[in-house]
């Protein structure tokens, strides 16, 4: 279940998922990077201070959402649930959700058992009487959930608009390997941001003091440490653009001029004005937000937003699997 902690160091034993995805990502037209690579541990920090962020709209107004809606939630939810978490990070907004639903177990679910480990003991402090039981998974694919909860219904959470990261094809099959995993009769708690005015969505990512800009480049330094590359920090700049073809934000790291540089031995150019993606965030209308739910196997119950519209909490229940015909 819990593997032992690796420390990476500076010495490389770099995550070999992340040099495949790197020297691909560098490799390919136009290039880009997965977005779940941002959080080493500067970049988690780097994340919890974008929160704060006066530009950051999304996590204190879900967070002001979820205060209002959770104890809705449990009446819709019943009691005798297990609340299961999906990339449940440092569990900042699990505990206005447990205080109102008392679940029976509550299953965070991350890839980093290091921040698991750390959130569930903090958890465990503030709710001694609950049953925690830490996974470290990989949620894109249906997992086997903990046996002590096979026979509960579960209340799946995921906050944080974190399905923005993935496009709309991802997302579904995210949400249906979600239905898969939880279960017949299981219900989703989903956060998802919405789609607004261009100046408030790109200023959320590209705020005032840098710190976006910081979280982006750290994507580069955290290359250099742990593929023992040399790409020039400083040649690059921090781009946020909103593609509203696509209704997301782009997230880019552009080459200031030509350079050259080696990953993991490997050399590479960039011409100046070439760009790195390096994260999108999709952002969703009320009708396509429940759209995707139910193209993901998921009926929306009931929906809750902040009073300006910015944010959008979501829950819905798992479509029955039928029987043929
Ligand atoms: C954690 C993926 C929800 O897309 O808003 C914040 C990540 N990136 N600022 C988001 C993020 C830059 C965030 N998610």
């Amino acid at each position: 279940m819990l593997k032992p902690e690796i420390e990476d160091g500076d010495q490389g034993l770099a995550d070999p998922q992340f040099r495949a995805d790197v020297l691909a990502g560098f490799a390919q037209a136009p290039r880009a990077i997965p977005a779940r690579w941002f959080y080493d541990r500067r970049g988690s920090e780097l994340f919890e201070a974008i929160t704060d962020l006066p530009e950051y709209y999304p996590t204190r107004t879900e967070r002001a959402i979820l205060e209002q809606a959770c104890p809705e939630v449990a009446t819709l939810a019943g009691r005798g649930r297990a609340v299961v978490e999906f990339g449940s990070g440092s569990s900042a907004k699990t505990p206005i959700l447990l205080r109102a639903v008392a679940p029976d177990a509550y299953v965070p679910i991350d890839i980093s058992g290091e921040f698991l480990r750390e959130s569930s003991r903090a958890l465990s402090a503030q709710f001694p009487e609950l049953l925690i039981l830490p996974f470290e998974a990989d949620f894109m694919h249906p997992i086997t959930l903990p046996r002590a909860i096979a026979a509960v219904p579960k209340l799946g959470f995921f906050p944080g608009s974190t399905i923005g990261n993935l496009t709309p094809l991802m997302a579904v099959d995210l949400l249906r390997a979600m239905r898969a995993s939880l279960g017949q009769g299981a219900m989703l708690l989903i956060g998802m941001d919405r789609i607004k005015d261009e100046a408030t969505l790109v200023q959320a990512y590209d705020d005032a003091q840098g710190v976006t800009a910081a979280f982006n480049l750290n994507l580069l330094a955290r290359i250099n440490r742990e593929l023992d590359a040399t790409i020039p920090l400083d040649a690059f700049r921090h781009r946020a653009i909103w593609n509203d073809d696509r209704a997301r934000i782009e997230m880019h790291l552009e080459a200031l001029h030509d350079i050259a540089f080696t990953i993991d031995g490997r050399a590479f150019t960039m011409a100046g004005g070439e760009t790195v993606h390096t994260e999108n965030s999709h952002k969703y209308g009320p009708r396509d937000a429940r759209i995707l739910l139910r193209s993901g196997g998921w009926t929306p119950v009931a929906e809750w937003t902040d009073p300006d519209g910015l944010f959008a909490l979501y829950l819905a229940e798992a479509q029955p699997v039928r029987p043929a015909p």
